[in-house]
């Protein structure tokens, strides 16, 4: 699939510092410590509705990411999947008596449309499901060669991935196996599938049925992928054995992100998949997750057409923590409205306190990871004393739209 299209980032002098990231499988803040060229694979979405704010701070959680370590001189290999195929997908073309693959073009095209308008750097690779069966469907043709995946036996041609195959199980998200088996069938697991050996074991393979769209799979019969195994394999394939950061939201933490690294390390022999698995907050409204099942949700294009600048959406997601869930509010748009014109404004002034203090600040805020409210604040402050005529540093206006822009994404 075609990213979307992206947009010059300045070059800022001197170079920014290692970034240390929270990671979820050991619980604590590391150095994020890539060669030159780091791995970043992020968990895009599954199209049967418009890009929510939700969606959008998770991605700019991803491009902050991709910035720091930009700006640590690090080129960066980033890869994102669409769930193109999936069983919410199929349900929302049944309601709404739409053909599925129209449905998925639409709010695809949609959310492009979205990111680029929120500038965020648009991934190396944007893969679908669908364009990834093949690959996807030898992988699974090897686990079951292997031992660690099984058919079931009552002639529908499923495949699951046996949890036994996996020693390490659990280490990502660090669940107790009585947590993990209640939130197992709240996103998409099928504990009580008959025939299956643990009810914790996640699908790989859905052999065709009647009504379903169905792919070829090779000696595993007609079908479609799972859903775990997707992103597992399209980070193999793009990203190879080792990655530096697996991203999505938290709400990806269990049984997403424990699967799909199960599958890869028992593709590969190599552990841990990922150095880090980063993790960002949920975006809620009115005291509840924004989800499209609860229909709670405020949509970027919503507010784009509303003439709402999508710079100002930007600073409202970026002024809480990525790692904190969180509530949208009318408020947090109007303050990021404001801050907005005050910051175009102050980039405006004929001076200001010094540039390299103000970079090497939000450097230093956004290098702990991803510091967004800290790096907001020196920004703030650097802006009330340029508005009030403090400082005498020519350069330091320009420095600051650049500095904004590069790392905080936001165009002045
Ligand atoms: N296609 C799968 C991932 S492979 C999926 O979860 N799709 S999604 O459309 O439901 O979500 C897309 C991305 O946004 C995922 O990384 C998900 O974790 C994140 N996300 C979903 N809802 C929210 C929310 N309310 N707040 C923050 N991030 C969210
Ligand atoms: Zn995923």
């Amino acid at each position: 699939m075609e990213p979307w299209a992206g947009h010059e980032v300045p070059r800022l002098p001197g170079r920014g510092g290692p970034l240390a990231l929270y990671d979820s499988a050991r619980q604590g803040l590391h150095p994020s410590d890539p060669a030159d060229v780091a791995r970043m694979y992020v968990c895009g979405i599954t199209p049967y509705d418009a890009t929510h704010l939700g969606h959008a701070a998770t991605m700019i959680t991803f491009d902050l990411v991709q910035r720091v370590w930009r700006d640590a001189g690090r080129t960066v290999r980033y890869v994102q999947n669409v769930t193109d195929i999936d069983d919410p997908l199929l349900e929302r073309a049944a309601r709404d008596g739409e053909d599925w693959k129209v449905l998925a073009m639409r709010e695809t095209a949609l959310f492009r449309e979205d990111m680029e308008a929120l500038r965020i750097i648009p991934p190396a690779h944007y893969v679908g499901a669908v364009e990834s069966i093949p690959d996807i469907a030898e992988k699974v043709q090897l686990l079951l060669k292997d031992g660690a995946a099984y058919r079931l036996d009552d002639g529908t041609g499923d495949v699951y991935f046996d949890t036994s195959a996996s020693p390490r199980f659990g280490y990502e998200s660090n669940l107790s196996r009585a947590e993990m088996l209640e939130i197992f069938p709240e996103r998409g697991g099928d504990p009580d599938r008959e025939g299956k050996r643990d009810p914790l074991d996640p699908l790989l393979w859905r052999g065709a049925r009647e009504g379903e769209p169905s792919w070829p799979g090779g000696e595993l019969g007609a079908g479609r992928p799972g859903w775990h195994i997707e992103c597992a394999v399209i980070a193999l394939d793009l990203l190879g054995d080792r990655i530096d950061v697996q991203g999505g939201g938290n709400d990806l933490l269990f049984p997403h992100h424990e699967a799909s690294a199960a599958h890869a390390e028992r593709l590969t022999g190599e552990a841990p998949f990922a150095q880090h698995y980063v993790h960002a907050g949920m975006i809620g409204l009115d005291g509840e997750k924004m989800s499209k099942s609860r229909g709670n949700l405020v949509f970027v294009s919503r507010l784009r057409a509303d003439r709402v600048d999508p710079m100002a959406v930007r600073l409202a997601l970026l002024s809480g923590h990525y790692r904190s869930d969180r509530t949208w509010t009318d408020e947090l748009l109007t303050a990021a409205q404001e801050r907005l014109a005050r910051w175009r404004q102050a980039a405006a002034a004929p001076a200001g306190p010094s540039g390299a203090e103000l970079l090497a600040g939000v450097r230093a805020r956004l290098a702990d990871d991803l510091d967004s409210p800290g790096a907001l604040a020196i920004a703030d402050a650097w802006a009330e004393q340029a508005l009030a005529g403090t400082g005498d540093d020519p350069g330091a206006p320009a420095l600051f739209a650049d500095t904004v822009d590069a790392l905080l994404g936001v165009r002045l």
